[in-house]
């Protein structure tokens, strides 16, 4: 009796010092291999959703009769928005008409592969039931559905991964402020702080990522945004990234959980921790990010969040192009929609998604799971990588059907990739590379993927 009473006694003991020295994991210095394996679904993947839904879809870019000129997520701190003028927005948001099993399948038919939503924007206001906020879904509008539940549960059905948007600078949380409404944080400021910031970090900001990431199924990415707000340390940074993969290892997240960005060019300063890969915002860098992985995120038109008056598309055209372009240097595309107040994705968007798709259908293999261009980007278009097989992306069709492949070498043969049958295009070698005699006509005038299989 007594031995068995020291057997659990000393169990007991052991579980506890297990239990206090089960320590947290420092991931800051992961292996690069352990990295690649971590990102393998990532870098595949290629191609995202970005959703920027929140309350600013009610004024939808406009208030008491006047317009933003930029973004329509920043009106509360462009227009000078009191809060409590702001909240009334909460009180109208009602988007019966959201199906995240619809907005899913919009994803899925463009050939997306992930879904980024802001779980929180810039104005604080949480898409999820939060238990630390009543500035949410449940607690201030009517609408009473957890948004981010109904679209994890469409995610899995659909196989499509899913990550969150998550903004530190908050102009609602009043220890996240160091500028006061309306003026808000402005891009930059080091004017003042707040001396409460340390705890809006970890009373507020860390458990509410870690509803995140434990009440929401398989989330794939964390996406921080505004992390330039002068409280913000890289120290912070690098502590929430270790929170968060102590609570899920495999998890990814974005350069901006550190300061180490510079810009909105993607770039990181040199040997600076920053995330696990780049975010270039509203731009391609012109040679990819040597050594890094990055992201670039586009819109559609001009705005993330909708604004009404925003007509300024982009063309289908253009937008696979750029697609074509960042697989070429070796990124990913995450592309923007912003739904309305109603929980609709715009027509244009729609349309221009749709379009996507359709070529992805053909010209997928040529995109997804691709490594990079070998040689410099040609004049006619662009170029991927992948086993043994290099593809072509023509933009812009040979008038005599004759196109020359600068650098490109020992090349079995080829063929269109739309072509079932893969009839032989003739190759001549000549010094500097191959040429290829191809039809007269473009088969795809958007951009006609070749393969060429090498030797
Ligand atoms: O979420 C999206 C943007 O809201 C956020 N990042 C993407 C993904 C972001 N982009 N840029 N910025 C934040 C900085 C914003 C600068 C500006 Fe402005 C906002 C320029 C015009 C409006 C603030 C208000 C600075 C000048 C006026």
């Amino acid at each position: 009796m007594r031995k068995a009473n020291i057997f659990v006694l000393l169990a007991t003991l052991l579980l506890l010092i297990f239990n206090c020295s089960s320590p947290t994991k420092d991931y800051l210095n992961e292996s690069e291999d352990a990295k690649s394996e971590r990102m393998a679904w990532w870098d595949d993947a290629k191609f995202g959703m970005f959703i920027h839904w929140g309350l600013y879809a009610v004024p939808a870019g406009e208030y008491k009769g006047e317009k933003v000129s930029g973004i329509g997520e920043w009106i509360m701190n462009s227009l000078e928005i009191p809060i409590s003028e702001y909240e009334q927005f909460a009180r109208e948001f009602n988007p019966v008409k959201f199906d995240a099993e619809e907005w899913v399948s919009i994803a899925k038919e463009a050939g997306m592969n992930y879904i980024i939503i802001t779980a929180k924007h810039h104005d604080g206001f949480c898409l999820w039931d939060s238990d630390y906020t009543e500035w949410d879904i449940m607690g201030a509008t009517p609408f009473g559905r957890d948004i981010l539940k109904e679209l994890a549960d469409a995610c899995e059905n659909a196989g499509i991964r899913l990550g969150f948007y998550y903004s530190i600078m908050d102009w609602y949380h009043p220890y996240a402020q160091g500028i006061f409404e309306p003026k808000y944080n402005q891009w930059a400021n080091d004017e003042r702080s707040n001396p409460n910031f340390e705890l809006y970090i970890e009373n507020y900001m860390k458990p509410q990522l870690k509803e995140l990431l434990t009440n929401y199924g398989d989330i794939g990415v964390l996406w921080f945004d505004g992390e330039w707000i002068p409280d913000y340390t890289s120290e912070m940074g690098k502590d929430i990234y270790n929170y968060l993969r102590n609570i899920k290892p495999d998890l990814i997240v974005n350069n901006r959980v550190d300061k180490g960005r510079q810009g909105m060019d993607g770039m990181n300063k040199e040997g600076d921790f920053a995330g696990d890969f780049g975010t270039p915002e509203k731009q391609i860098p012109a040679t990819g990010i040597p050594g890094e992985k990055w992201e670039s995120c586009l819109t559609m038109n001009d705005t993330w969040g909708y604004k009404h008056f925003d007509h300024n598309w982009k063309s289908s055209k253009t937008l696979i192009h750029d697609l074509i372009d960042i697989a070429s240097k070796g990124g990913n595309l995450l592309l923007n929609v912003g739904p309305t107040a109603e929980g609709l994705i715009p027509a244009p968007s729609i349309e221009r998604l749709k379009a996507m798709g359709q070529w992805l259908e053909v010209n997928g293999e040529a995109i997804y799971g691709v490594d990079p261009s070998p040689v410099d980007r040609p004049e006619w278009g662009r170029y991927t990588v992948k086993d043994n097989r290099i593809y072509s992306h023509v933009f812009d069709w040979p008038a005599d059907g004759k196109l020359s492949l600068q650098g490109i070498t020992d090349i079995k043969r080829a063929w269109l990739l739309s072509d079932s049958s893969r009839s032989s295009v003739p190759i001549t070698d000549n010094t500097a590379g191959i040429s290829l005699q191809l039809p007269l006509i473009a088969p795809d005038t958007v951009a006609t993927v070749i393969v060429l299989e090498r030797k």
